[in-house]
């Protein structure tokens, strides 16, 4: 079964839209680095703070109140799987760097349970990355990342924090968890910068 679904996917796949070194999955698989961790919602805020005048924080409430994209996208993942397809709803990042002025060129996004990951501010900029809170129309579960995770789906799927609680903006750039453990600082899958060198 399991076989006969990998190879309909794969057939099915148009290859443009499948980058090097990878296979197409119908799964979801779950990886985290560590146990996933519960946060109440009514505990649960996003912040950006770091390089700005003021930090900023969004209560769940303020959160979910604010303008969402339903948008549908491929997701690749380092270890080889992209997944076609995957629709998500939740608010994009524009709106919330919107609200917090900076000089600043980079964030590092930080989470629940201590992940982190890098990412140069304007790949969180123009449309290209979201805070979301709904996958396939049903909230997203935790082991994926809910309450809420970030999604930037033009990079590799670690820089789409899981169980994200806000950005922390810096004037020069400093390596988040995996990144520090010899994944590639930027993570573009179509030029396969999986690790430190490639
Ligand atoms: N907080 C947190 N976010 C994380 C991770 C993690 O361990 N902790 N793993 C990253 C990695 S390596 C990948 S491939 C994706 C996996 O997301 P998924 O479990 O929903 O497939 O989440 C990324 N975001
Ligand atoms: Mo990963």
């Amino acid at each position: 079964m399991a076989v006969t679904r990998g190879f309909l996917g794969r057939r099915a796949a148009d290859s443009s839209r499948v980058p090097p070194g990878q296979y197409v999955t119908q799964d979801f698989p779950v990886l985290s680095a560590g146990p996933t961790p519960y946060t109440r919602l009514d505990a649960w805020d996003f912040t950006i703070r770091g390089a700005v005048d003021h930090p900023v924080s969004w209560s769940w409430a303020e959160f979910q109140a604010l303008p969402r994209e339903k948008f549908t996208v491929d997701i690749h993942c380092v270890t080889k799987w992209t997944k076609l397809d995957m629709t998500w709803s939740g608010v994009p990042l524009d709106t919330f760097l919107d609200a917090a002025p900076t000089q600043a060129g980079y964030a590092v996004a930080f989470s629940d349970g201590g992940y982190t990951t890098n990412i140069p501010l304007a790949d969180l900029r123009n449309g290209r990355a979201w805070v979301v809170d709904e996958y396939d129309g049903r909230p997203l579960d935790p082991e994926h990342g809910g309450p809420a995770r970030l999604l930037v789906p033009h990079l590799y799927f670690w820089k789409s924090a899981k169980w994200i609680r806000g950005l922390d903006l810096r004037p020069t750039d400093q390596p988040g968890f995996w990144e520090m453990f010899g994944y590639h600082n930027y993570g573009d899958p179509w030029k396969e910068q999986r690790y430190y060198g490639d």
